[in-house]
């Protein structure tokens, strides 16, 4: 008790001034499993993310674009042992929440299950998806909970050069001879509902809003988050000369926002039920990979028990 208040009062006047809720501070179970649900999905997407830039590494067509696409998804491999390692903070363990991931029962960004078909998807990934993930995780720098607000931190600074390097690839397509523009637009067009996708389901039918707003997990609604990437993304596209997608966008002048046509949201449920094009692709490859990395795991853990071994010899010479 903090002057005289219950550990759930306590919690919330935490939460109401604003101040960080960190792993050894008492918080309602509800709270810690719905941050395990929301930043391991959030970690797994960062790597099953990885896959369809990956797809795309040994046919950079330059030297200078292959260098900056590693550098990035190592950089989005990076995001997720971050998030992995604040996830952990909360009492799981790594080893469940990726048998989590392979068996289903987690699930990760609906973007990540569409094919990366040409060099400009490329493009259209770093630009909208690293943009998208952007808005939402300026936001969250502001979470509640500690670790995750501090990973956040540091990974939208990593974020915004995806997004430039992205965005810069189209411009250079969109420029380019009629052929590569086509490009430009047709990446544009395959990638730019999904992305608005990423937000989530309308608040109305969100099932985890008005918990996460009120313990400030999130904070911003999908819907609200969705409409600051809409009009930031209107501009982009006009610099791009690319033709917008939705010819249902308006501006309007009294919301001080554009207005935007609607999702397909059977699509959208389609593919986070574990339908879309690339689901199996992405967990059939997870599992490969942690499969061939096995022997790794194997050697670290063999490392430690030495280690402790030797600590122990230690301590008993001393003693
Ligand atoms: N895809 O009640 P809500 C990136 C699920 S990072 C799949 O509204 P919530 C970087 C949701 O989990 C991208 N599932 O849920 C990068 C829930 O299912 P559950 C990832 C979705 O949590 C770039 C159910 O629907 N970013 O891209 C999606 O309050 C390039 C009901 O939904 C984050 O994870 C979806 N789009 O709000 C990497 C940000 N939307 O758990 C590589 C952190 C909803 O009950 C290359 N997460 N669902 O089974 C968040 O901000 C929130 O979790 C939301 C969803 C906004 C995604």
């Amino acid at each position: 008790m903090t002057d005289g208040l219950s550990p759930e009062d306590n919690f919330m006047r935490k939460i109401e001034a604003g101040e960080k809720i960190e792993p050894k501070d008492w918080m309602p179970e509800a709270y810690r499993k719905n941050l395990i649900r929301q930043i391991s999905q959030h970690a797994h997407s960062e790597v099953i993310g990885m896959q369809p830039e990956g797809n795309w590494i040994t046919r950079a067509p330059s030297l200078r674009r292959k260098a900056v696409l590693l550098s990035k998804v190592q950089d989005e491999g990076g995001h997720g042992l971050y998030l992995y390692s604040a996830t952990e903070t909360l009492g799981i363990s790594r080893e469940e929440l990726i048998s989590a991931l392979q068996d289903g029962s987690a699930k990760y960004a609906s973007i990540f299950n569409y094919p990366s078909q040409t060099w400009a998807d490329v493009g259209a990934i770093g630009w909208l998806v690293d943009g998208a993930a952007i808005v939402n995780q300026v936001s969250l720098q502001r979470t509640s909970y500690g670790p995750y607000a501090r990973a956040m931190i540091r990974i939208c600074k990593e974020e915004s050069f995806h997004q430039r390097q992205g965005y810069e690839i189209m411009l250079v397509l969109a420029q380019g001879s009629p052929e590569q523009h086509a490009m430009a637009q047709d990446a544009l067009n395959r990638f730019y509902w999904p992305s608005l996708m990423m937000f989530g389901p309308h608040d109305a039918e969100s099932a985890h809003s008005a918990r996460s707003m009120q313990w400030k997990i999130k904070r911003e609604t999908n819907d609200d988050l969705r409409q600051k990437f809409v009009d930031q993304t209107a501009q982009q596209i006009e610099v791009l000369g690319l033709e917008h997608p939705d010819k249902d966008l308006r501006w309007n002048e009294a919301r001080g926002h554009y207005d935007f046509g609607a999702l397909d949201w059977d699509e959208f449920y389609n593919v986070i039920n574990g339908n879309g094009y690339a689901n199996r692709q992405r967990i059939e490859h997870h599992v490969q990979a942690h499969e061939e990395g096995a022997w790794v795991r194997a050697a670290m853990q063999a490392y430690r028990d030495k280690q402790r071994v030797r600590q122990q010899t230690t301590t008993q010479v001393a003693a």
